[in-house]
Formats: structure tokens, sequence, C-alpha cells
């Protein structure tokens, strides 16, 4: 079995006790329906119902255990907003492989990255990614790792030597398939961290602490087997994927419906056809559905939505003062993270919670308190750092034992680098946060993943990554460079962007200058460079 921080043993019992651990696989979400006629998920011309869902997912697990693939195996997985997608995740959990889903935006540094951690015994891609239009990146995996015998390909007809059509394992004959999950207290697959160091980090979650987080965000968020959630950010993702997301509305018995992006042209169409009553945005999605509206001077297309979920990083009052006006629906906030802890606002909360608050825990027993910069509590009101732990919340990165050290303390609990101010009701509201990551839009950054690509140039001698204000997406990104030789920002960008990283990851912009300020102990002084873009910013007059 996959090694991983496992929680104390009175605190699992406690869990269990509660009736928060049920003991069950991840992949009880859809056997619980392996006979429901209804529709389970909407992808463009593709209807699938429960049943059918069930029989697809049994097919290729069955077409998988065939070629190799074992209980206690992993597997990197990519796939886009597809139907394919949650097939292959609950195949895997079926045979007991634990998968990375890496989001479609990722390349070939992420790629590799999460393989070297997690050694994958198969690979799951697509041919349309711009990473596997050719076999280069499979035959580095393949040979970067002897064990890595299972390719399968999505959007291709043949099996080849090489690679396996994802298609065609599908259609096989189930034969006399027998479910092999892992036991539920073990690693059901691995979710991606947001990360602030060199190296994206993985994050172990069990079926019994995944499964908890969804069963019980269903009732705060009114999920039920009427539920039609429009899925538009990336499926992999916590956000849409459990909270309540396509797990919650699956568990629930309630239809998902899929578009490859938030975009107003792929969503609102979708909305309308398939009387959508449920989605999830990031704040910049939601600015562009209100300026859409707006100038089409009507939200009629929407009128079937009942809750709009918006999380995955700070968003005004402004704004969330305007859903109810212009959307016609209902607001309910999330603070969420991969490694655990989901907030949501609660439906019913008044004006200043709902619109001005990020939510309170799911759980009773998630435990969480505001430390301030020596570790110690501060009183309720006062901003300081967020500590939790609880019975969905991670014990510990996988294979990152140094770094664990620095983010969980004595107890367990897991710094997750966010200010948050905490209210005696339990609300939660976001101030900041004290980590070197950048949230642009509610896509997270490394800053020390990027500045490590940039000091691999030969001509840069120091680079530092911070966020630069932006009215849209809240935050974007400049690179500060010293070089050793006169370079344009357009040669580092693509320079960068040949390093194999998302899209997302470029700098927005790339400034240089003669030396980088430094703290009075020598580090780079980041306060003073965000400083200097925001000043550069007012200047140029494209600010706030
Ligand atoms: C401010 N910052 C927020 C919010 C997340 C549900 C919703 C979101 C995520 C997610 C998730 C924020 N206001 N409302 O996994 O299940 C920032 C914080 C946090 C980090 C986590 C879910 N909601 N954030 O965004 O792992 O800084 O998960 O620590 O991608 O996003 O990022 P991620």
């Amino acid at each position: 079995m996959i090694e991983f921080n496992r929680w104390p043993v009175d605190l699992a019992e406690r869990y269990r006790q509660k009736g928060y651990w049920i003991d069950q696989p991840l992949s009880e979400i859809l056997d619980i329906h392996h006979e429901n006629n209804a529709i389970a998920l909407i992808c463009g011309e593709q209807v699938w119902r429960y049943r059918e869902l069930n029989d697809a997912v049994n097919r290729l697990a069955a077409a998988l255990l065939r070629r190799g693939a074992r209980r206690g195996q992993t597997a990197l997985v990519q796939l886009g907003n597809e139907a394919e997608f949650y097939i292959v995740f609950f195949a895997l959990l079926r045979v007991g492989v634990a998968p990375v889903n890496a989001l479609f935006s990722h390349q070939r540094s992420e790629l590799t990255a999460y393989a070297q951690q997690i050694q994958p015994d198969i690979l799951i891609a697509d041919r349309e990614h711009r990473q596997f239009h050719d076999d280069v990146l499979i035959n580095q995996l393949k040979s970067d790792h002897q064990n890595l015998n299972i390719v399968v390909l999505h959007h291709t007809d043949s099996s080849l030597a090489q690679s396996q059509s994802l298609a065609q394992l599908m259609s096989e004959d189930m034969g006399d398939f027998v479910p092999t999950p892992t036991p539920a207290d073990e690693v059901a697959f691995f979710q991606l961290s947001g990360g602030s160091t060199g190296t994206p980090k993985l994050i172990p979650r069990t079926h019994n602490d995944y499964y908890y987080s969804i069963r019980a965000s269903n009732p705060i968020c009114g999920v039920n087997s009427y539920t039609r959630y429009l899925c538009a950010l990336p499926a992999g993702h916590n956000y849409p994927l459990s909270s309540p997301g396509a797990l919650g509305v699956f568990y629930a018995g309630g239809q998902v419906i899929l578009t490859p992006n938030p975009s107003p042209e792929s969503c609102f169409p979708a909305i309308y056809q398939h009387h959508v009553n449920m989605t999830a945005l990031v704040p910049p999605a939601v600015s562009i559905w209100l300026e859409c509206i707006n100038l089409r001077g009507s939200a009629d297309e929407l009128a079937s939505l009942k809750v709009l979920l918006v999380g995955g990083a700070p968003f005004g009052e402004t704004l969330a003062r305007r859903i109810q006006n212009a959307l016609g629906c209902q607001l309910q906030q999330v603070f969420g993270m991969a490694e655990g802890l989901v907030n949501y606002t609660r439906h019913g909360d008044d004006d200043i919670h709902t619109f001005t608050m990020q939510g309170r825990p799911i759980s009773e027993d998630d435990e969480v308190w505001i430390a301030n910069s020596q570790g110690q509590p501060v009183p309720y009101g006062e901003p300081g750092l967020l500590m939790t732990r609880g019975p969905y919340t991670f014990r510990g990165y996988y294979r990152s034992p140094e770094y664990n050290q620095r983010v969980f303390d004595a107890n367990g609990f897991y710094c997750s680098g966010d200010v948050v101010t905490q209210y005696p009701d339990g609300y939660l509201k976001v101030i900041g946060r004290e980590k070197d990551q950048i949230n642009r839009g509610g896509e997270k950054i490394a800053a020390e993943e990027i500045e490590h690509l940039l000091l691999r140039h030969p001509a840069v001698t120091y680079a530092a990554l911070v966020a630069i204000p932006d009215r849209l997406m809240g935050e974007k990104t400049c690179a500060y460079v010293v070089t050793r030789e006169t370079i344009k920002p357009a040669v580092l960008r693509r320079w960068l962007r040949e390093q194999g990283i998302a899209d997302y990851k470029l700098p927005d912009r790339v400034e240089t200058l003669p030396e980088l300020p430094l703290t009075p102990v020598g580090k780079i002084n980041k306060q003073a460079l965000r400083a200097l873009a925001a000043a550069n910013l007012e200047h140029q007059g494209d600010a706030l």
C-alpha cells in the first residue's frame, strides 16, 4: 500500500464513532446507483445514465485489470472536462489504483514532477493535448519509470504496441470483474496542492476522508436528486470535484453537466438547455458573467439557476452583493483547499455573513484556530494564520517530510498560509496570505517554482516572482530579474514556455532590474518588489 501520514489512532476512532468515516470506498458513490436509470452526466451531445456510467466504469476497470493493473499501483492521468474523466477516475478506484489527476493546462514540467513523485504504473492521457500529439513525452516517462507498463490514450482509435485506445478499453467486455478497491483508510487518490515550493506537492486523500467531505457538503449546499450541476471549472480540481462538486451530485443521484470552460459562451446555452440549477465559479468568471449579462441586458437564459457557489480566490463584497439581482440566484461562498478544510456560507445566512465572510467549516470536528507569528492563538476578530485539523484534512504532503515539519505544528494542525479572522460563531473571513503563492483568479502559482525555472536561464542571476493587482483576476504575476546581459521579456517568457510549464504560470510581466532589493538578513525583499510593481502600475495608469 502507498505510504502516507495517517491520522492518530484516537482521532481516527473518534471520526468513525461519529459516523464521518464509514469504511466504504469512494467508488460507492456510483455503486449505489447501479440500477438507477436517471441521467447522471451530460457532456456535449453525450448523455450518460447512471447505469450506463457504471457499466462503462466496470468495463474499463476490467480491461485495465486484464492488462496488468493491480491494487496498490498509481496512475498519472490527464483528461479534460469530458465524461471520460469520471469514468477513468472511478475505474481506477475500483481496481485500487491511486491516480494523480493533472489539470489539462499542465505541461511537461508539471507532469514529469508528478510522475517523479508517484512513479506511475499507468499513464492515461489525451492525444489532443499538446504534450501527447506525439510519443516524445510518453517515451521519456517510460524510460524514467520502468514500471510504467500501461499507457492509455483518449481520442485515438488505434491500439498500438506502445499505447492503447481508451475508447477500445471502455468497449471491452466486463467479464466477471470483481472490484478490488484499496481499504477505505488507505490512499484513494492524490489531490494537487497549489503549492508554495519549487516542486508541485501531492496530497494523499483517503476514501474515508474524501467521501465524508462530499457527503457532508451535500446538505449544506442543498444537493439532491433534482440538482443539475454545471461543472465548468477543471473537473479534477478539488472544488468542482468535491465541494460539493460532481461527486456530491453523483452521490445524490442528480445530474452533472460538463462544459469545457466557464466562459458565458459555453455555459449560458448549457444552463438554458439543461435547466442547470447550481454551479461553481471562481471570482473572475463571475465578473465576466456579470459583464456579459449587462451587455445583453437580460439574464433570461440563466432563469433556472438557483445557487451559485463562489470560491477559490478572494471575492469582493461589492460583487457579492450584485449576484442575487443580476443573476437571480443565491450566492454561497466557499473557502476550501485541496489539503482538506472546506468552509461554506449557509443558505439563510444574513447579509453580513453571506457577502462579507467565506463561511464556516463543514464539520463540528473541523478544529480551527488562528495563530500569530509566534504560533500563539489570537482573539476572535483579529487576523492571523489559519491552523486546522479534522476528519478530512490531510496529515502530510506525499514524501515531503521536511516540508511537512514546516507546515504542521506538533499537534498535527496544518498551517495553510492563509491570513484569516475567525468570529465567535465559527465564521471565517479571508484577509490575505503569508505563503509565497500567487492566486491568479483561482489558479495558484508557487513563486519558487517559477523562480527556479528562471534561474536556469544562463543569463539570469536573480529572479523573484510577485503578485500585481489586477481588476479581473485579482492578481497577476510580475517576474523581476537581474540579468548578465540585456534580454527581452518576450524572450524570457518564450524560454519559460519551452521549459514546459502551464500557460497560466507564465509571468504576465517580466521586468529587469540592476539588482533586487534585499531584507536586512539578505533575502530578496518581496514586499519592496510588490510595492514597486504596484507603483509602476499606477504610474502607467492600468492599475485597479
Ligand atoms: C479567498 N481565498 C480562497 C476564498 C480558496 C473549494 C473551494 C476552493 C478550493 C481551492 C477548494 C478562497 N477566498 N473563498 O479546494 O474544495 C485560496 C486560499 C486557499 C487556497 C486553496 C475547494 N478559496 N482560497 O481553491 O487547493 O489561499 O483549493 O488556501 O486550489 O485558495 O487552493 P486550492
